[in-house]
């Protein structure tokens, strides 16, 4: 069969019958092991998952840009048709990946998708006005907003360094920017219950660096400068990284400055997928980090080779991070978002595919016959816990997803791709 008649037929004709004995039978197999499946749907759909909005545009954002601005140290490869160009396209864009996503989302901005009117405003100056269709948007479509200072991308940026630059000016120029950003979060969050502002900044060398002590020490004292008050509302935390391209032999913001800056200062982590050595397990960090920091804002991504931003998909890092974060009780204290950006396919499905194998990954994780498994640990039971381990790939989940997908009035197996398909054949080919 050639995949446009699959796509056709999937469309035509997702098989609510069959579907609903499979579940049926699953229910029953997943109970034997003491798992209830009603309950594992119901908590996997109502976790929020904050999508970022910058997978639309491949990072551009919305500013009247100066030239000369550095990329940060990212960078989004690929010529697939369809990026938006304006607040208005990401929205409509993010409509129609939210129509294929199940469970509860919510949105992540960035400060440089202000909406300014064609009128450039410094980033120091921007106020909750600039965002004020990103959130009435927001609240009709029932989504909180998270929101992220933009310290990259600017001309006071391209030496890759802002709140460690060695210039006091232009350490302040990104403290202003980071303090502006934390009252529009709590703007954000005064509207629509709270908003996690989260700072990731790229300073760093690209070689031979010299002075590995004095952009920490700045960078100590322009964060305490940004965070010395608590803001209602808003959810302040901190992400690191390993590295950004162009900046490979350095980075001020590593995992243990941010891990001890947030422990001392009370203030919550970000850990990035794609921002570790290749074989660190995010998924260990959880319990080691959950008594000392709280809350835990993960970014999904897919670490491949240099790139720390690939799609995520339903794979053994994204399932052992799940697992973790319920079998460790830990869930009251994750907040879940994704961060990736891929240019060279169709940016709807990328959307569509990253959460929805985040969304896979929870549900995964909340049927595991887990308890099962940790009593084989406790009582030695060795052998039995590897058979449980193993269990887990003969069980039906797939049932269940189909499931949790008709719960949630969204498409299930294929047949979201038929949708994003046509998507792009009436909105996104029409971009030029
Ligand atoms: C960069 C960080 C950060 C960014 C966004 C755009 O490596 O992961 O979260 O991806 O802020
Ligand atoms: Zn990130």
């Amino acid at each position: 069969m050639k995949l446009q008649g699959l796509l056709d037929k999937n469309k035509a004709s997702v098989n609510k019958r069959a579907m609903a004995s499979s579940y049926k039978a699953a229910r029953e197999r997943f109970a034997e092991l003491e798992v209830d499946t009603e309950a594992a749907v119901e908590t996997a759909l109502a976790l929020p998952v904050s999508v970022h909005c910058w997978q639309a545009d491949d990072v551009r954002g919305l500013e009247v840009r100066e030239e000369g601005a550095d990329s940060g140290g990212l960078q989004a490869t690929g010529d697939y048709l369809g990026a938006a160009r304006t607040g208005e396209e990401i929205r409509r864009d993010f409509e129609q990946a939210a129509r294929l996503i199940p469970g509860a989302l919510r949105f992540n901005l960035h400060a440089m998708y202000a909406e300014t009117g064609g009128k450039p405003v410094g980033r120091d100056e921007l106020g909750a006005e600039h965002f004020a269709t990103w959130v009435d948007w927001c609240e009709q479509n029932g989504w909180g907003l998270d929101f992220n200072p933009t310290c990259f991308a600017h001309p006071l940026a391209a030496e890759g360094l802002t709140l460690t630059h060695p210039k006091k000016a232009v350490r302040d120029f990104w403290i202003q920017h980071c303090l502006a950003c934390r009252k529009i979060a709590q703007a954000f969050g005064r509207r629509l219950g709270r908003s996690v502002c989260n700072i990731w900044i790229p300073d760093g060398y690209k070689d031979a660096t010299v002075d590995r002590t004095g952009p920490r020490r700045r960078l100590v004292k322009s964060l305490d400068a940004v965070l010395e008050k608590r803001l209602p509302r808003v959810v302040d935390t901190v992400e690191s990284k390993l590295f950004g391209i162009g900046l490979e032999d350095y980075t001020a913001g590593s995992h243990e400055f941010y891990l001890l800056y947030a422990a001392s200062r009370g203030v919550g982590i970000c850990f990035d997928m794609g921002h570790y050595h290749p074989t660190e397990s995010v998924a260990d960090k959880i319990s080691a980090t959950v008594p000392f920091v709280q809350p835990i804002l993960l970014h999904i991504s897919r670490g491949v080779r240099w790139d720390s931003d690939h799609v995520p998909r339903f794979s053994d890092e994204v399932r052992a991070v799940c697992d973790e974060a319920v079998r460790s009780g830990a869930l009251k204290h994750i907040l879940w978002a994704t961060d990736f950006f891929d240019a060279s396919i169709n940016r709807v499905a990328a959307w569509v595919l990253g959460v929805r194998a985040l969304r896979k990954g929870m549900l995964y994780a909340l049927l595991e016959p887990w308890k099962l498994a940790a009593e084989a640990e406790r009582t030695g039971d060795t052998t039995a816990k590897l058979a449980l381990a193993e269990l887990r790939a003969e069980l039906p989940f797939a049932a269940v997803w189909d499931y949790a997908c008709a719960q949630a009035d969204v498409p299930g197996g294929l047949s979201w791709l038929a949708e994003v398909k046509r998507y792009e054949a009436e909105v996104l080919a029409k971009r030029s």
